[in-house]
């Protein structure tokens, strides 16, 4: 990202990093490079490190960079916030616009190239294994292409599941559309983690007892049962992405912190 160095922040921030959750925004990104991303630059927005039990970050990707296989047992979910990439594995390659994504199951070989400037979300964590259900397969698809359904029948807020519900699957990655106006419509308290990267327009998010003006390109941790609510405010809708723990029991969960 540029900054504009002539006038300082003198010490303020919009980031605010709490025991049970966190507001990322963009004036606190620090870039990093990491093995398996070259010739990309890479923020880590959440991580074990803060109490997560996942990761999410952005590849800043420019002509030529390459992502490789995430590392032993760990799946990959990959969303093309901007410009569009190429997803390769084996011989098949699958071309990801913007609002693409694809869900990598762990220990499968592939690799992302770039040929222009884009961003990627990426979510990854250990994938917990269950009897009975097959380890879940390669999802593929577009976000814009995805109807969705009413979110607890209101209208004005769509949730569209952009992986199969199916108990292979230990997480679901989900956008929320928000009508301007419309609101969660309750506080949520739930011992699923979330990440979250808001995609377009803003509001107001509450987390535990502090409230966010939050709009593009702001990012949240929210941990195991940190209560959570969102207004959508403005003349225009609000799209965030939103990654969720699924279909494993407490304690599965629990061994990966
Ligand atoms: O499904 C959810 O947990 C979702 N409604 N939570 C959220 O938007 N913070
Ligand atoms: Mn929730």
């Amino acid at each position: 990202m540029s900054r504009n160095f002539s006038f300082p922040q003198l010490g303020e921030s919009r980031t605010k990093v709490k025991r049970n959750h966190a507001f990322v925004s963009p004036d606190g990104h620090v870039q990093t490079t990491l093995p398996n991303w070259q010739k990309a630059m890479v923020t880590i927005l959440v991580s074990p490190q803060m109490g997560a039990r996942f990761s999410q970050y952005l590849v800043d990707c420019s002509r030529g960079s390459i992502g490789t296989a995430a590392p032993e047992g760990i799946e990959r979910f990959i969303f093309v916030v901007s410009g569009s990439v190429t997803l390769e594995i084996g011989k098949k390659k699958h071309v990801l616009e913007e609002y693409g994504y694809a869900l990598v199951p762990a220990d499968v070989e592939h690799k992302i190239t770039s040929k222009g400037k884009g961003q990627l979300n990426i979510f990854e964590r250990r994938y917990i294994a269950i009897e009975g259900h097959d380890k879940p397969k390669l999802a593929i698809g577009n976000e814009k292409k995805l109807k969705g359904e009413a979110f607890l029948g209101d209208e004005g807020l769509i949730c569209r599941k952009l992986l199969p519900e199916d108990l292979g699957f230990d997480i679901a990655v989900n956008t929320m559309s928000f009508e301007p106006g419309t609101p969660l419509p309750f506080v949520e308290t739930h011992i699923m983690e979330h990440g979250m990267l808001m995609l377009e327009g803003g509001g107001v998010y509450r987390l535990d007892d502090d409230w966010y003006p939050i709009h593009q390109g702001d990012n949240l941790w929210m941990g195991p049962y940190c209560p959570q609510w969102f207004g959508c405010l403005g003349k225009v809708p609000a799209k965030y992405l939103l990654y969720k723990e699924a279909n494993r029991d407490p304690d599965a969960h629990a061994k990966l912190s």
